[in-house]
């Protein structure tokens, strides 16, 4: 620690008084004027430094915001000056000083160093600036996602991502759920052969998991009842796109005794609204960051089966070709079209039909209109969120469906067996955690929400 009021004291292994202080009493922004007049030590990145001559304004960041110190020649002698004034930017330092009102300081107030110690010195230059005015690319960015993560701005992203997902989880356990951990390395794929990661298992093949879909539904035959998780999901998607990543976060939940898809709308929309209320009550200020208006969505949220959303988008235009599938376009437009016509962001497409869900073999298919299942999406301003519904609980007619997919059930053992012997009817859904972060947020790319996304291209960091 440089200590030049009461001589030079330097940090010895071991060492002097200086070295039983803290390196951080209280961050930037839990200083108030109760403080003033007083010694602390605050430490964090030095983000900046103006140096007049004989007084230095040096800008110290912290996970709460960005204080001043203010150094002054004459107190702290050339050679203490220059060392501290010269240090390049992202150095992380601890300074120890007296907090002082200062109407100029942003804050309010400065701290005007007795001491001071260099905890880390950051090479010139920086690969990537943290206070740059000039937007960096985003492969820039996250090959140096460390740097990135500094700017405010950026972290705000994860904070409310944390909160958001405290908000869903809370609201799955007050709706009497129980949070479970299911393998992430499986012996089969649940989502179709496309994008499974194969890997090498003990000589045996293997595959990192999709999703928990045939863990969860094996659950429901435990009298667990309703289970939920919140883990990642991998999928070799084959395209680089905004919405996609190759690990994601899956919110995924299960509930037995479900009499409809219906049942499993409810639990979508309470979550959905619950952890939304709950990031705008926790996070209003890093919304404000991100200049992000956010209202709790109104309930219920409309459902609109497939066959009308394709009607609607026909009466607007576009041409869906009478076998094909909505793609991304369609499901856009579909976005925009119920914002017009409505108002509402949050939609549900419903009763989607068996000729798109036959890769889905778990789905259940309606009595009376064997050529519907009785699936949904959540799509939330054109991007899918989520899907789900009703599951088939009855051992024949999901065999039959799987092979009807072109599945063996024998590859299926484990998870049929569990249809063997006393299986509720049950329903669930996976929900696209980074997905609804984007959209909320108004995130054009889903690898803005995510630490360190995986794709295609990127495996480092
Ligand atoms: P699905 O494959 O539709 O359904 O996935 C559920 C939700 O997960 C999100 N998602 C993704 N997010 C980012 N990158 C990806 N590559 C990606 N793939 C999917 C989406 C999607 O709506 N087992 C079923 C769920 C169920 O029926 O319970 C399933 O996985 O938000």
């Amino acid at each position: 620690m440089r200590s030049f009021l009461n001589g030079p004291s330097f940090s010895v292994p071991g060492g002097s008084m200086e070295e039983d202080k803290p390196l951080r009493e209280r961050y930037s922004s839990e200083i108030t004027p109760e403080d003033f007049g007083t010694k602390l030590a605050v430490a964090g990145w030095l983000q900046d430094v103006r140096n007049l001559g004989g007084i230095a304004f040096l800008q110290l960041r912290d996970r709460g915001g960005v204080l001043q110190v203010t150094a002054i020649k004459k107190e702290m002698g050339p050679e203490g000056f220059r060392e501290l004034v010269e240090l390049p930017r992202e150095s992380v330092i601890t300074v120890t000083g007296t907090v002082q009102e200062n109407n100029q300081a942003k804050a309010g107030f400065e701290v005007l160093p007795s001491s001071w110690e260099l905890l880390s010195r950051a090479e010139v230059p920086l690969p990537l600036g943290v206070v740059d005015k000039v937007g960096a690319d985003l492969d820039t960015r996250l090959d140096n996602r460390f740097l990135d993560i500094r700017k405010p701005e950026v972290a705000a992203i994860f904070r409310l991502r944390s909160i958001l997902t405290e908000g869903l989880r809370r609201s799955l356990v007050d709706q009497g759920f129980v949070e479970v951990a299911t393998p992430k390395i499986v012996s089969a794929g649940a989502e179709g052969g496309a994008t499974l990661f194969k890997l090498d298992y003990f000589g045996k093949p293997a595959y990192l998991a999709q999703s928990p879909q045939l863990y969860k539904q094996h659950l429901m035959a435990t009298g667990l009842d309703r289970v939920f998780e919140v883990a990642p999901a991998f999928r070799a998607e084959p395209s680089d796109t905004s919405r996609h990543l190759a690990e994601f976060t899956s919110l995924d939940v299960e509930q037995a005794y479900v009499r409809t898809s219906e049942d499993v709308m409810v639990t979508v929309e309470r979550m959905t609204v619950d952890g939304i209320r709950y990031m705008i009550e926790g996070g209003q200020e890093l919304l404000d960051q991100l200049i992000v208006r956010l209202d709790v969505p109104p309930q219920p949220f409309r459902r609109i089966p497939y066959d009308e959303c394709i009607d609607m988008l026909r009466g607007d235009g576009a041409d869906v070709p009478e076998d094909a599938e909505m793609g991304t376009e369609h499901e856009k437009a579909l976005g925009q079209l119920v914002h017009q016509r409505w108002g509402e962001d949050f939609y549900f497409i419903t009763d989607f039909p068996t000729r798109y869900k036959v890769g889905t073999f778990y789905a259940h298919r309606h009595e009376d209109r064997p050529e519907l299942t009785g699936y949904f999406d959540l799509g939330v301003r054109g991007l899918e969120i989520a899907s789900g519904g009703k599951r088939e609980h009855r051992l024949d007619v999901v065999t039959a469906q799987m092979e009807e997919g072109g599945l063996r059930p024998a590859d299926f053992e484990f998870y049929l067996k569990a249809f063997r012997y006393g299986m509720p009817p049950h329903g669930g859904f996976g929900y696209g955690l980074e997905r609804l972060l984007q959209v909320l947020l108004g995130l054009s790319n889903i690898r803005e929400t995510v630490l360190y996304p995986r794709d295609r291209q990127r495996l480092v960091p």
